[in-house]
This record gives structure tokens, sequence and C-alpha cells, in this order.
């Protein structure tokens, strides 16, 4: 479905086709044809690959841009090929001084698979001496012996006459002596003008050929070939094609989009669907929720590495190492509440054992140093300058513990550290995060730690603590603060509890990464990294505190996709935050401030193609109206719908912001941002995911009416939040 060639009563209708379609539990959400070869009993269509040509660039991930080289009379050559910004692909064909150029396209290595239903939506060209051609190919077409079955150059549509005739082919065993070829003809009435499909159904044993759904050729010429294959869209010039130099050149052939979809079994398909539905409708706890709208928060590392300049301690140092000589914990409170930050993570003891806090169950601690003559407790002074300033706070105790002697004596050392766990979670008032750190050195001595027995504990003594690397926060995956740009806050855990797949994974969210479904939780991503290329202070890297366009990279790639950004600032040896850190925390919130200063989209005057039960509760204004509680939403089972929002005024802006009321469960798979220029909608950005906020940027844009276009959800689209901002370059 595209804007340039439906008006929008023909989109609104045909969406409600594909739903009702959709949800006879044909093809999961969105993208699905109006006409499909009907399939055994047991049998459904699933989409598995597909282009629409909605970006404004050629998708070079899907396609390969062939040129510049010789072909036929003419040249293929890169610039001929591509994409209108309205959601096409352009073939174009024009002379260049003396030599006829032309577009072509292909999938080779990219994407190649055989058998399944394979159609390409486009407008033919209308000038002689050149032909559009969609079709399916191979190298091992060159095979000679074993007939096509070990590849067939398949053309799902040739176009050399520019009558309402079209042609259809297949050829193997090579191109030389042996070439064998088989065809048909058909007219079309009207197929020269407007878009048409173009389409084979390739079975394993017979190939069906159709035009606009009817079928014009059935065949298993060459005995059908067996090998995956790649597309082809292309245009070529030659007298096949008439007379060139009759052409009134520039000349176009246009695809509205090019879609494969496999034959799966039903059971298979009405499995992965309900999978999906069902990830669809895992919602977070309140105290996930409370953690996940903090968005933006601190870890402070600070121990005895602190003094002995190392990043992991030995376990062996002596306390009395430990001498901040103006330690302030105010200052880190207020530092951190400058820069929006809104929780404040202390290591109360790193893998070395040394605790910030007077711990009754080991003397290497702060009680031990000179710092405050043994009186002081960094955890107290942190805990009631957060509680003044009005910041949450959070603790990190390392269960490897390289001091402690009964560390690998499991039953003893569980006990010691639950006892620790207990004095930080009862002594010090409210406790918004526990961090448990995997960490463990390649020479640590064994020990099976209690987690169950941890995680209790934590229940018990803060029931509204999120626990980091346990049961509600899980890592990101890296230490260099980029989400995925897909990051799916529900998968699936494995059988034992907390042990989970690899969280360095790429996917863990998709229906493949979601498997059987059968232990599917809301586990949302949290994105440390570091100010400094250390996690604790080293004066060497005074001068590497990263830079302001690194930190605002990772804001928009963490909090901007997702997740929670825990950004660590480690203070110095006198116990403050070092003031380059301090300052580039400060120029990064007043950068922050100045993009989301104005939402241009506040206000807007919003429609939408579908709005739940009609209700204006559910209404299209919702999202522009600054209230995240409110949200607009769609039927069950409308999982592709598109919003207009008409601006206040003519606004120019570079950044977009949304946000899915994930309360119900986060549900968008794709959608795309579209302005109106005056005659038609120009896509400027897309991506996959929403959750609880995603960011994008773009190059300036500048109009008056912008279109959200959902075009896959895994239930209803649920959206709370849309903002457009213009960022200074
Ligand atoms: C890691 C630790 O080993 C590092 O020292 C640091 O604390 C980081 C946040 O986690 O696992």
């Amino acid at each position: 479905m595209k804007s340039g060639s439906f008006s929008t009563t023909r989109f609104v209708s045909l969406c409600i086709v594909l739903w009702a379609l959709a949800g006879s539990a044909n093809v999961h959400a969105g993208t699905m044809e109006e006409f499909m070869p009907v399939l055994p009993e047991g049998k459904e269509w699933k989409l598995a690959w597909s282009d629409e040509f909605n970006g404004t660039k050629i998708d070079q991930s899907k396609w390969e841009i062939l040129g510049d080289w010789k072909r036929q009379d003419g040249y293929w050559v890169k610039e001929d090929a591509y994409p209108d910004g309205k959601g096409n692909l352009v073939l174009r064909t024009k002379k260049e001084g003396d030599r006829y150029t032309c577009g072509a396209v292909r999938t080779k290595k990219k994407f190649e698979h055989k058998f399944g239903y394979w159609v390409c939506r486009c407008q033919l060209p209308e000038q002689p001496g050149h032909w559009p051609a969609f079709w399916v190919h191979t190298n091992s077409v060159g095979k000679v012996g074993d007939e096509g079955r070990d590849g067939t150059e398949i053309d799902i549509m040739e176009y050399p006459w520019r009558d309402d005739r079209l042609t259809q082919n297949l050829h193997w065993d090579g191109y030389g002596k042996d070439h064998k070829r088989a065809g048909k003809k058909s007219t079309i009435p009207g197929v020269s003008e407007g878009f048409h499909t173009f389409a084979l159904h390739w079975k394993p044993d017979e190939y069906v050929f159709y035009v606009d759904g009817k079928e014009t050729w059935r065949t298993s010429a060459g005995g059908v070939s067996q090998v995956p294959q790649f597309i082809k869209l292309t245009e070529e010039i030659g007298k096949w094609g008439g007379d060139i130099t009759k052409a009134d050149l520039p000349d176009y052939f246009v695809a509205d989009y090019v879609r494969v979809y496999d034959a799966v079994d039903k059971a298979e398909l009405g499995d992965q669907q309900e999978i999906i539905r069902k990830a669809a409708q895992v919602t977070p706890s309140p105290r996930q929720l409370a953690w996940q709208q903090r968005e933006f928060i601190a870890f402070v590392h600070f121990g005895i590495n602190t003094f002995t300049d190392r990043e992991w301690g030995t376990g062996k140092e002596d306390p009395k190492l430990f001498n901040p000589t103006a330690l302030d914990a105010r200052q880190w409170v207020r530092v951190c509440k400058e820069a929006g930050m809104k929780m404040i993570i202390l290591t109360a003891k790193h893998h070395d054992g040394f605790c910030l806090w007077p711990s009754k169950y080991t003397d290497h601690s702060v009680k031990n140093s000179p710092w405050r003559e043994g009186k002081g407790d960094v955890v107290r002074e942190l805990a009631d300058a957060c509680r003044q300033a009005d910041l949450a706070m959070g603790i990190y105790l390392s269960p490897w513990d390289m001091h402690e002697p009964t560390y690998g004596d499991t039953g003893k050392y569980n006990d010691f550290y639950k006892n620790q766990l207990r004095e930080l979670l009862t002594n010090y008032g409210q406790v918004a995060e526990v961090w448990f750190d995997g960490a463990k050195g390649p020479n640590a001595k064994d020990m099976e730690y209690d987690w169950d027995g941890y995680y209790a504990l934590v229940r018990e003594l803060q029931p509204n603590a999120v626990i980091f690397n346990g049961p509600d926060v899980r890592w990101v995956g890296n230490e260099a603060g980029y989400a995925r740009e897909s990051e799916w806050s529900v998968m699936n855990r494995n059988d034992k509890p907390f042990e989970f797949v690899n969280l360095t994974a790429k996917d863990l969210g998709s229906a493949k990464a979601l498997g059987d479904g059968a232990n599917l939780i809301w586990y949302p991503a949290e994105t440390d990294v570091s100010i400094r290329p250390g996690w604790f202070y080293h004066a060497s890297q005074d001068d590497k505190v990263k830079s302001l366009e690194k930190l605002l990279n990772i804001y928009f790639s963490s909090v901007g996709q997702n997740s929670v950004l825990l950004l660590n600032i480690p203070p110095d040896g006198r116990g403050l935050i070092h003031e380059n850190d301090a300052r580039r925390l400060r120029e990064l919130r007043k950068v922050l401030d100045e993009i989301f200063d104005e939402n241009l989209a506040l206000g807007a005057t919003a429609g939408a193609s579908h709005v739940r039960d009609d209700n204006p509760t559910c209404g299209a204004d919702k999202i522009v109206d600054g209230n995240k509680n409110t949200y607009w939403s769609t039927n069950d089972g409308t999982t592709s719908a598109t919003v207009e929002f008409s601006l206040a005024k003519k606004s120019t802006f570079n950044v977009a912001e949304l946000a899915e009321y994930v309360t119900v469960g986060q549900r968008v798979e794709e959608f795309t941002l579209e302005a109106w220029d005056g005659g038609s909608w120009k896509e400027f950005a897309r991506a996959t995911t929403i959750g609880c906020k995603r960011l994008l940027r773009f190059n300036d844009v500048t109009t008056e009416k912008v279109r959200l276009r959902i075009l896959m959800s895994r239930v209803c689209p649920t959206i709370c939040q849309f903002g457009l901002y213009y960022a200074q370059p």
C-alpha cells in the first residue's frame, strides 16, 4: 500500500480487508496480498522477504545495484535505479550523450530462496527500445545436465512490446549450445497502464504464473528448479523491445513492492502468531515501570581502587589507603540531579571486598580507614544526600569478593553475603535498584551463589527495588552505550531460573528469538557505560571524558531505544566528581533541554485511519495531548494503521519521539514517519520497535503535516506520545 498509488479511502478500505484477512490467521500482521493462490489443507502463506521501497535510499542489505557496465545495446548504470520517495523503486531508461543507459537491481547473495509465491507490483514503461523484467535467477543456470532442476532462469514478467502483451519464460542448461527454453505469451487487457501484479507460484514440481491474480501459464518444463535463486528487477536496451531511437526518453519502470511468501504448516504459523500475541500481552510490574520511567541514572564507582589507580583490586589492599580528602556526597547528587539523572547506584563493595559502609561482618571497610577517623559511612552520606534532593538510590554489592576468607565456602559465604545485603537494605532507607554483578576473575575460587536467596531477600526488604541481573532488569549486552535497533522488553527466558540465553545476542525479541514462548517475561534493558574509559577514577583519564557528541549519541541510542541509561561518573581521590565530568554533564543537559524544549507536535490536530471502537478516549489526539497516560489505539486485530498530524504551523524539525503505553505491553514492530510536501507524502524516518521511548534523528524536515504509519504491530498499536523537535546543528 503506497501513498502515491492509492487514494486514502482505498487505503482505509484495503486496510480493513487486510485486517479481516489477518484475523482469519493468514499472514502475520501488515503486509499481505490481495490475491494469494490457494494452498493445500493445513498450509498457509507466510511472508519470507519483502521490500516495499519506502525509503529514501535503496536498501543495500537487500539489493545489489547493478552497474556500471555494458548490457545488451545499452549500459546498466547505478544512478538509473533509485527510490522515488513515494514508496516505489524506479528503473529509468535514458539517453546520455550517444549511449543509452538503464537501471537494474538484484538480491544475489542477499536473498536467495527456493519455492513459494514471488510477486512484484509495478507499472510498466511506455517507450520502445527497451524492456522491463521481473525474474528469478541463479548462476547455476549455466550447469548442463539435470535440466533446469539445478537452476533455471524464471522470467515472471518480460514486457518487450508496447501493447497489452507480455511474456513469461524459462531458460536452463546455460545460454550456449545446450540452452533450452519454454515460454508463454499472454495478452492482458489494460496491462500497459497503471500498476499490476506479476507473480510466480514456484512449487517443487510445477511453476504457476499469474498476472493480477489470474493464472496465465502452468508448466513443469525443465523439471523445475530445486535450488535457491535470487530476484532481479531490470531494464534492458535492445531491438527485442523495438527501436530505441524512436523513444521519448527518459522512460520509467516503477515497482511498488516485491514480496516472497512461503507455504508453511498452519500449525507452525498458528503457534508463532500465538506466541507473538502472547508476548504482546506481557506487561511490566509497577517497579519495572517506575524504573523505566527514570530513563537516565548514574553509576558511581568509588572505593579502594580510586586510591590504588586500579580497575580491579586484589582484596589485599590496606584499608588505610582509603582516604578521600574532601568527600561530599551532596556534590555527587547535585551534579547528577543537574544532569537530569533520577538515581545514583553506588558500588558499596566492588570485587576487592572493601566496604564503603562499616559492615559488622568484616573489618575490610571504611571503619579501618583514616577517613573521618574510621567513623565515616559513604553509603549513609549518599543516602542522606539523595533523600534530601529527592533522588533515588541503588546499591551495587559485588558477589565476587577477593578479600572475604569464606568466599568459596558456598554455605558460609552465601550467609555472609546475605548479611551484608541485609545491612544495606535495612539501614539506609529506600533502595530503588540492586545491582548484581556477574563478573568473576578467571582465578577466583569456585562458588555457587544463592541467587534465589539473594533475590528473595531483596523482595522481602525492599519490595519496590528492581533487581539487575535478576528477575527485573537485564544487561543490554555491551558496555559501549548502545541498545539494539530492535530493543524488545519481552523475551523468553530459559527453564532454569534467570539463567538466560546469551544477553549479548543481536536478537532477543523477534518471533524467532521467542522460540517456544514458554517462559515469556518483561525484561527490559539497562545500558551501563562509563563517562571515562575506566569505571574507577584515574587522573590519567581526566582528558578522556567522553565528548558531548558521543554522550548525545549514547543518549539517543539508549534512552531513545527503549532502554535506561546507567552512566558511570567516578568520584576522584578527593571524593568529588571531577570538574571535567561535571562540566560535560552540564553541557549534555543544556543540549538535551534545548532539543526537547518545544514539542512542535504538541496540540496538533490528529486523525487516525482506525480508532478503537470509534471511541474518542482512544482518539489520535491523545498522542499529542502531552499526557503519557492517555493513548491512541485501534481495535484488536488491527495491526497496521496511520495517524495524520496537522501541526499548528509550518515547522522545521529533525528529531522525533514516540512512546508506547507499555503498561499494556510492547507491540509495534515497524513504523515510518512521512511529511507532506504539498503534493505527496515523503518518508523521512523509519524504525522498528518503539517501547518506552523511541528517539529518531534525521535531516531537517519542514512541513505542516506529518503522518505516522504503523506498518506492523503484534496486536493493536497503543501510542501515548509523539514529539517533533528541532536540534541546532
Ligand atoms: C563489571 C565489573 O567487573 C566492572 O569493574 C564494573 O563494575 C562493571 C560495571 O561491571 O562486571
